[in-house]
């Protein structure tokens, strides 16, 4: 395997979203809803670790993906981002509170991986355990971080034993 290190700053190519699913979700409140690009429509699921799943629908490379949050001005949310290649194995790569200081979608830079499959978990917030998400959005590498990550693999490729 090989590790390469990358501009986490030119993380900006927006990856389209095939599909959406949830563990579930309250009446009125569907997982389609964060991906609708309005920030007053929402995906609600109540009690502590509901989860939705976002499916790119191949494999790409990921390294940040975008949450806005219901009442994310107020409330501080706690959650974990896991992914995965196949749907059924996951790997988490993130665990995480929310700032509680903007509505808008806050990024959460993640060490780039290769996946089809982004699971966000949510484990209540500090108001209640309700998850409860406005808008979910995946970013992969945009041109110029490809470039310099191609550039720079000789000195910052890790390699690891052969399988
Ligand atoms: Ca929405």
């Amino acid at each position: 395997m090989s590790i390469t290190v990358q501009d986490v700053t030119s993380c900006g190519n927006t990856l389209p979203i095939t599909g959406v699913t949830a563990s579930g979700n309250q009446k009125g409140y569907p997982p389609s809803n964060v991906l609708d690009n309005n920030l007053n429509t929402r995906w609600s699921s109540k009690g502590v670790g509901r989860f939705i799943r976002a499916d790119l629908g191949s494999i790409q490379n990921i390294c940040s993906i975008d949450i806005a949050w219901y009442k994310g001005n107020e409330r501080v949310y706690n959650f974990a981002i896991a992914t995965s290649t196949d749907g059924t194995t996951f790997t988490n790569v993130l665990t995480s509170s929310s700032s509680g200081t903007t509505l808008n979608s806050e990024k959460y830079i993640i060490s780039s991986t290769n996946a089809r499959y982004v699971r966000v978990t949510v484990n209540g917030n500090n108001v209640n355990n309700y998850a409860q998400i406005t808008e979910l959005d995946i970013f992969g590498p945009s041109a110029a971080s490809l470039s310099s990550t191609h550039n720079y693999e000789p000195s910052l490729t890790l390699s690891g034993p052969s399988s």
